[in-house]
């Protein structure tokens, strides 16, 4: 496993700097510093042309203006929590609402806008980029002193793993996904309209009007949300159904079923041949597709087309602190958290 690194920007005096790993097949995973974001993933098509998948930009300066999360480490929460609010051993907190009256994202200055310390190490069938961050207590409004790692692994069979590890001193919260967004055309100008999607999820998570979730899970079956048969993703572009017109597309919570060695989300391009096929301990994966042209940009500045990505964020369902059923995102100072989501690359025959 090939490993290199070079200078990727700089910010607030400090260099940010981007690795790359690559396999003995050519397929190359890149990730920087700032955020321990993803900036690209190369892998062949049905042709062996090797192209990236991944929403990126070419610049530092774009991901600090636009911050469309494009594979960023996003925390301490994913997701959104109700007007910022929850309590918390009888403590109750308060913190910012950067997404209208919502927090979102572990606020305007999340995991994502960090700068992270990493280390490499590379077996022969493995190479590592191991992202550390130290987020002190009472940062962007969290109790506790949290230590995060997160592990890029490449294997030489073309899968990017991601391993999460987390640590406090006081009991807080920690749900986090990376954003990665897909186009497996290896275009980012071409719409994922076609892209094939499959979950194994037969409810997800009906959103209010300001996307906190209504804390009802409804069955995906005989709707555009029904992805338990592979189908296309544009259903759910061009549907009437109330909660794809609300967010013109999907931008949803869906529930998992693990059912033995099968991976819970596989989505696929015919055209190129390509597939990744997702699989996670995690509770959910939030299906967000680049539904508007709210801000992002192409590398020449040009606002993205819609639909122009779809990210797969395996995650626990948002706003779980305040909602009774929606799973575990409390971590306390004698727990490590663990979680491991992994990506396979590979072409359709
Ligand atoms: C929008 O509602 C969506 C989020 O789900 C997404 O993560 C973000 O854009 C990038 O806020």
């Amino acid at each position: 496993m090939d490993i290199s690194v070079k200078d990727f920007g700089e910010l607030s005096g400090q260099i940010v700097q981007e690795y790359t790993l690559t396999n003995r097949y050519g397929v190359s995973l890149s990730a920087m510093t700032y955020g321990a974001a993803i900036t690209s993933i190369r892998v062949p098509d049905k042709n062996g042309l090797i192209e990236n998948i991944v929403l990126g930009y070419d610049t530092l300066d774009e991901y600090v203006s636009y911050r469309p999360y494009y594979g960023a480490t996003v925390g301490r929460v994913a997701g959104r929590i109700d007007k910022g609010k929850f309590t918390l051993e009888g403590k109750n907190y308060q913190l910012e609402t950067n997404d209208k009256t919502n927090h979102s994202h572990g606020g305007n200055y999340g995991l994502d806008t960090k700068i992270w310390t990493v280390k490499t190490e590379s077996t022969e069938n493995e190479g590592h980029l191991i992202f550390t961050y130290k987020s002190l207590h009472g940062e962007n409004g969290y109790p506790g002193n949290l230590s995060v790692q997160v592990t890029y692994t490449l294997t030489e069979s073309s899968e990017w793993k991601i391993s999460y590890q987390a640590t406090t001193d006081k009991t807080t919260l920690f749900n986090p996904t990376n954003h990665v967004y897909f186009n497996l055309s290896g275009d980012p100008t071409k719409a994922i309209n076609q892209h094939v999607l499959a979950l194994t999820s037969e409810y997800f998570a009906e959103l209010k009007e300001d996307y906190i979730p209504t804390g009802i899970l409804l069955p995906v079956k005989e709707t555009p949300f029904d992805f338990m048969t592979a189908d296309a993703v544009n259903k759910g572009f061009e549907s009437t159904h109330p909660q794809n017109q609300l967010v013109s597309g999907y931008d949803h919570p869906f529930v998992l079923e693990h059912i033995d060695e099968k991976p819970e989300a596989v989505l696929s391009d015919t055209i190129s041949g390509r597939r990744v096929q997702m699989t996670t301990d995690r509770d959910a994966v939030v299906i967000f597709a680049v539904n508007t042209l709210d801000g992002r940009h192409d590398n020449e500045g040009n606002a993205e087309e819609s639909y122009a990505g779809i990210a797969l964020e395996a995650q626990n369902l948002p706003n779980a602190i305040n909602q009774k059923g929606f799973g575990k995102v409390i971590l306390h100072p004698n727990e490590t958290f663990h979680s491991e989501t992994t990506y396979r690359f590979d072409t359709m025959l």
